[in-house]
């Protein structure tokens, strides 16, 4: 974390994005060439970590491959947690790898960062055209729900479930640690079992990104992930 070193680590967990992972990369280096990225996979069966050592051999010293191949607990929250561990720059960015997240978010987010908010969470311009209904639905149940549950602990965003949010690293990894029982490891919602937990305690901002939809590779979401997510508004 010195003054010249890079100012923020992109955390992207992967399962199964040898179509998109690459793209992204270089999409991400186009923002701001001086960032680092994490890639954190679970054992992805195709060649994502294929194209993640290419891109590693591309930009060299700022691409790590993170592969959780022992770890007990499959997830994409489990994942985004190891990975802010390994983070040595003051700053993070999560962000999926299927190329749904803009990455020309990155600068505001970090900018945001630099401005003192601890935590910076993305929020989705009007996307619902391009998905299918049962699944705008479901996004506006369970947002409806997370809104709820945040604001009976003071806490109002507009979009707790969004998967594309910053941090300040010292700020997360302290939180993280108080209280890592309230985090569901094999749910999709860091930002939101994150933001539960600190309440009004930390400086939140916002930014809006415009969600993409998916190009390649295939959804991972599943009714399970509902179930979790339930689950994880109790804890
Ligand atoms: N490390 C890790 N990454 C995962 C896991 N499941 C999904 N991912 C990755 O997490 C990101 C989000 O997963 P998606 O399946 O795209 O979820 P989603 O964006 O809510 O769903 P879609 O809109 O249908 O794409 C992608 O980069 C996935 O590859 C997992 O169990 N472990
Ligand atoms: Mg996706």
């Amino acid at each position: 974390m010195n003054d010249h070193g890079p100012i923020a680590t992109i955390i992207i967990p992967t399962l199964n994005e040898e179509r998109s992972i690459g793209a992204l990369i270089d999409e991400i280096f186009s923002t701001n060439p001086t960032l680092l990225v994490i890639v954190v996979d679970d054992n992805s069966s195709d060649h994502t970590g294929r194209v993640v050592a290419e891109r590693a051999e591309q930009y060299p010293g700022r691409v790590t491959f993170f592969s959780r191949t022992s770890a007990e607990k499959r997830g994409i929250t489990a994942s985004v947690l190891d990975a802010s561990h390994q983070v040595t720059t003051e700053y993070f960015v999560v962000m999926d790898g299927d190329l749904q997240h803009p990455p020309e978010a990155i600068p505001e987010m970090i900018d945001k960062l630099k401005q003192g908010a601890d935590v910076v969470a993305g929020y989705r311009l009007p996307y619902e055209e391009k998905q299918a209904a049962h699944r705008v639905l479901a996004t506006r149940v369970s947002t409806a729900l997370a809104k709820a549950a945040l604001l009976l602990r003071g806490v109002k965003v507009r979009d707790p479930m969004s998967g594309f949010f910053a941090a300040n690293t010292k700020k997360f990894c302290e939180n993280v640690s108080s209280s890592p029982e309230r985090f569901e490891p094999e749910g999709y919602k860091v930002l939101f079992d994150f933001l539960k937990i600190v309440g009004t305690s930390v400086k939140i901002s916002e930014v809006p990104y415009n969600f993409r939809i998916r190009l390649g590779g295939k959804s991972k979401l599943s009714a399970k992930h509902g179930w979790l997510f339930l689950r994880s508004l109790m804890k």
